[in-house]
């Protein structure tokens, strides 16, 4: 019994050695003070298939080669205790240089400590793909290589580009930017209640263009407005055409605060939803706070009509940033979206419980429904159910796909529901 373990084991590994040696060209950089440690380290990547990968004792040497030497780690492997500069201050200087590649943190300290950096790192805009308390495994360093290599393959262009309002207004009106969609689905049955519209821009030469790459200055330069308006007319068509082969979804848009606060806003909202013959039931706005409310009379105007007219509101993201309890109290809503970062995990962290579970009873307690963001696997789907959250996404469903791509996920999801039995044991 101990040898077919051990076999397994070995199995694993070599699946896991195998997706890493897709890394062949991209370097991983090690930071870690204690010289024994690191060369462990060293010899685990290179045993797991990472060519070459650069270990540096010193976090300032090792800055000074991404300065200097232009290295540019796709991985850095960042030890968070260390004597000169610690990791705190070094993800601090990652930000500064914009550095767009992954992290995976380790200490020797709790939980609580490696939490905190990983919100840190989040922060500054970085992507923590594992955690974990010293000494770190072979296995560990392999599980969170190897979600480098997929989402590697899932996104194949997340250079952190950005783009100057000129050329957004080009692709605004070129017609460039193309709606995903991702699934939602109730938590009891499975069945699929609706899509969230999640914009991406098909440019020419980049490639597929990610909206954290272009949202934030449509936003800051008034694009905003248009790029919306094209999304809800896009997203509503899409509805039309799937009605028209008997798949009745909700279809949610995401909305700026400054959308709302144009006062036409509704109007047109109305107007496109009966041009395309949708019911104004079937549309969820999803809104989202990024920068200050410029206007609030007029966005309660905005919100006040389309609840009448009998648009789902929906608040985003909440828990985060400005999607608060003020915005709860002083705005018309119908939908609370949990933010993924109180989902992720939950089931496994007593602190992400308590804020999840606060969130479905203040949303049941208020008459709204609850949606769940980034389930990413079994556990984090039992855990929404079971804390009576009815409505789910993330990618453990669907990631966001093309139109076209969503009647063969349909299928597919038929499938599942019945091969793996998400959904038959509940009590
Ligand atoms: O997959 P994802 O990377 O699609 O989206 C990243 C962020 O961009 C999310 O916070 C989402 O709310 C925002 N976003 C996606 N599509 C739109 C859109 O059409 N309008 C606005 N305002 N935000 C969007
Ligand atoms: O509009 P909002 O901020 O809710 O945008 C949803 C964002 O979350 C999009 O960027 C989408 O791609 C992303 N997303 C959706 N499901 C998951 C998930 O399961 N995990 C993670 N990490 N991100 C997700
Ligand atoms: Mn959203």
């Amino acid at each position: 019994m101990h040898s077919s373990h051990a076999v397994i084991q070995d199995v694993r590994k070599h699946e896991l050695a195998f997706k890493c040696n897709q890394l062949s060209t991209a370097q991983i950089m090690v930071i870690d003070d204690e010289p024994l440690l690191l060369s462990v380290m060293r010899l685990m990547l290179v045993d797991l298939g990472c060519q070459d990968p650069v270990c540096y004792e010193h976090s300032r040497d090792a800055l000074q080669a991404m300065d200097n030497e232009g290295a540019k780690p796709a991985v850095i492997v960042l030890d968070l205790r260390m004597p000169e500069m610690d990791g705190v201050q070094v993800l601090r200087h990652l930000g500064e240089r914009r550095y767009a590649g992954d992290l995976i943190l380790l200490s020797g300290e709790d939980g609580q400590t490696l939490r905190a950096a990983e919100a840190l790192a989040r922060a500054h805009k970085m992507r923590v793909i594992g955690v974990h308390m010293k000494p770190v495994t072979s296995e560990q360093l392999a599980e969170s290589l190897a979600k480098h290599v997929k989402d590697l393959a899932a996104t194949p262009f997340r250079a952190r580009a950005t783009y100057s309002p000129n050329a957004i207004a080009h692709a605004i009106r070129e017609g460039e930017l193309v709606n995903y969609y991702q699934p939602k689905v109730d938590t009891s049955s499975g069945a699929v209640v609706g899509v969230e519209s999640l914009v991406r821009w098909n440019h020419p030469t980049d490639g597929l263009v990610f909206p954290d790459q272009f949202i934030p200055t449509a936003e800051s330069s008034g694009l905003i407005r248009d790029l919306t308006r094209q999304v809800l007319v896009n997203a509503l068509s899409q509805s039309k055409a799937w009605r028209e082969v008997g798949i009745e979804l909700n279809v949610a848009v995401n909305v700026s605060m400054d959308d709302l606060s144009s006062l036409d806003f509704a109007d047109f909202v109305i107007e496109q939803t009966n041009l395309a013959e949708v019911l104004p039931e079937s549309v969820t706005l999803e809104l989202t706070e990024s920068r200050l409310v410029p206007n609030m009379t007029a966005v309660l105007d905005v919100l006040t009509r389309l609840q009448i007219h009998g648009f789902g509101l929906s608040i985003d993201d909440f828990g985060t940033g400005h999607s608060s309890l003020v915005q709860l109290r002083d705005l018309p809503f119908d939908e609370l979206k949990i933010d993924r970062s109180f989902t992720r995990n939950a089931w496994n962290d007593a602190r992400l419980r308590a804020f999840f579970q606060a969130s479905v009873d203040l949303a049941r307690v208020l008459g709204l429904s609850s949606v769940a963001e980034g389930v990413e696997d079994a556990n984090d789907l039992e855990y929404v159910r079971k804390a009576g959250c009815r409505i789910t996404q993330g990618y453990f469903i669907a990631k966001p796909m093309p139109a076209e791509s969503l009647l063969e996920w349909l299928n597919d999801w038929e499938l599942r529901l019945t091969q793996e039995s998400l959904f038959r044991s509940v009590a």
